[in-house]
């Protein structure tokens, strides 16, 4: 069985957010033509609490972002989804997690399990941010034996580096995932 899976549509990923990317807001459109031709939809959600580990205030690399209770952490409000289930992550001050599938520290958020007792096999993945998120939730679908179809248009990199990008899709691939186009998904 084939499950839709969308990392982190949140507002605050989006321009105008406090961790905007460029483009961002383009992923919702590819979120939304994809979710009818799906029977299951499931979202992960980047969901921190104030002060966390991985903000600058604590030496970590980011601006605070998707603080717990705030607008820009919530899904994005264009999104027209209803999923199955959200799973949020870095919800814990001391670990942060770009895997949708474990925190930094090995913590599961229960996604797997999720997956596992619902009999999928194969994800079709998109959203933000291609070379973090989206980077290290794929990889950890692979590992645990998922077959990952990633949609190339309904991703976008942070690029702290230019290139970022298309790196991570070409990582991904490399470990196995297939990067398709949203034609490619909807054929
Ligand atoms: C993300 C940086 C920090 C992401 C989350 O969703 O890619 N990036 N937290
Ligand atoms: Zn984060």
């Amino acid at each position: 069985m084939r499950t839709l899976l969308l990392i982190d549509l949140q507002p605050d990923f989006c321009p105008g957010g406090a961790l905007g990317v460029r483009g961002g807001e383009e992923t919702i459109a590819v979120a939304n033509a994809l979710a009818p031709r799906f029977e299951h939809v499931v979202c992960t959600q980047d969901y921190h609490p104030e002060g966390h580990s991985s903000f600058h205030q604590h030496g970590g690399p980011w601006p605070p972002h998707c603080v717990q209770g705030t607008a820009g952490a919530e899904l994005h409000p264009e999104l027209r989804v209803e999923p199955d289930a959200v799973f949020p992550k870095g919800t814990r001050h001391e670990a942060d997690s770009y895997s949708g599938f474990a925190d930094d520290d090995g913590v599961p958020t229960g996604l797997h399990a999720y997956l596992q007792e619902r009999g999928v096999r194969e994800l079709v993945a998109l959203g933000l941010a291609t070379d973090y998120c989206v980077k290290a939730t794929v990889l950890h679908a692979l590992e645990r034996g998922y077959q990952v179809f990633v949609v190339r248009e309904g991703c976008r990199a942070v690029e702290l580096d230019p290139g970022d990008g298309d790196r991570a899709l070409a990582e991904m691939a490399q470990a196995g995932a297939r990067v398709v186009s949203l034609d490619q998904v909807i054929s």
